[in-house]
């Protein structure tokens, strides 16, 4: 069954998948897969090649190449999905590749599942310096999206070390945000890589609401609150991939 899957999701463009026992999944902070599906026995980790266009210097090239992948990742999610319920009578639980998550006061900026542990549950790489997932074909520049499913699927065997360890990933990152060993500061990558995301448009709205009429006016004139309402539409709108340009692995 693991090959006829393999070969379905090859064939819609996937670039890669591996299969993991939902047991396997190891992450305190986020939930156990049963929270999602109750009967949940396995886990399929689809893995998508970010384009090169990534390392455009034009940045609505870049940001494009990477909202074409998670447009595609909700497709193909989907359309395998289907697959396994028409085909193999499966019930799925799909995990999208970024958004929609439960935010919640508590849990803050922590999803509700981590498609990086599934990954390596899944045997589709190992945690580079940079806290993302190496894959030992396409290095870093790799996302993922997942499904849990009731079907009883044979793991793939586990990935060996994919990171050699250069560190080019810390040194090009423009925030600092890798600078301590096994952790990435989240607020200074948000700053950098999503300034007008959540964070920004709180700040936005603080400012406007503190400010006199003309200040507004010209607020509301200003491109950052252009960007804001883009962003709004387009979902995430990064603004930096250079921790994921720089990784060498894969190239
Ligand atoms: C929120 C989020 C962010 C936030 C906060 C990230 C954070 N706090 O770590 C911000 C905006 C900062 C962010 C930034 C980026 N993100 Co992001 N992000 C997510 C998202 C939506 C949820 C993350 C989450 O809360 N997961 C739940 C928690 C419980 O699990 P976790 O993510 O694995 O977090 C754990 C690990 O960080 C772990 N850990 C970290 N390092 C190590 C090392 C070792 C050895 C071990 C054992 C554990 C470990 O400890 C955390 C707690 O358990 C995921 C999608 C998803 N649902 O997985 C994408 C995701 C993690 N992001 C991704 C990417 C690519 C990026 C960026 C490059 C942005 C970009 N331009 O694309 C940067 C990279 C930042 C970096 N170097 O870490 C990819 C990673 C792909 C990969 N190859 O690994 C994901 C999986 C999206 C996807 N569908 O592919 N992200
Ligand atoms: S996305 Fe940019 S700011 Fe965030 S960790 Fe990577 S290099 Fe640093
Ligand atoms: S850039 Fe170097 S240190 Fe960073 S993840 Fe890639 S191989 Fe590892």
């Amino acid at each position: 069954m693991e090959n006829a899957i393999r070969e379905f999701a090859l064939d819609l463009g996937v670039d890669d998948l591996g299969f993991a026992a939902a047991d396997a999944y190891d992450n305190p902070k986020s939930y156990e897969t049963t929270h999602f599906l109750p009967e949940a026995k396995s886990i399929i980790v689809l893995a998508f090649k970010v384009l090169s266009s990534c390392e455009s210097p034009n940045w609505t090239a870049a940001l494009n190449g990477y909202l074409d992948l998670a447009a595609f990742s909700r497709s193909a999610s989907y359309r395998l999905a289907r697959h396994l319920e028409t085909r193999q009578g499966a019930r799925v639980a799909t995990i999208p590749w970024s958004y929609p998550f439960e935010f919640r006061h508590d849990r803050r900026g922590i999803a509700d599942f981590s498609h990086r542990h599934a990954a390596i549950a899944a045997g589709l790489g190992t945690f580079g310096r940079h806290n993302l997932v190496v894959h030992p074909r396409f290095g870093t520049r790799v996302n993922f999206v997942s499904i849990i499913t009731d079907l009883a699927l044979a793991p793939s065997p586990r990935a060996e070390d994919c990171c050699s360890h250069c560190n080019l990933c810390v040194t090009s990152c423009p925030a600092g945000a890798l600078d301590q060993e096994g952790r990435t500061d989240a607020r200074k990558c948000m700053a950098h890589s999503l300034p007008y995301g959540l964070g920004g448009d709180i700040g936005f709205w603080s400012e406007f609401g503190s400010a006199g009429p003309e200040a507004q006016q010209a607020l509301l004139g200003s491109d950052r609150f252009a960007r804001m309402r883009q962003s709004t539409h387009l979902g995430n709108q990064y603004m930096c991939f250079n921790c994921m340009k720089s990784c060498p692995v894969g190239v």
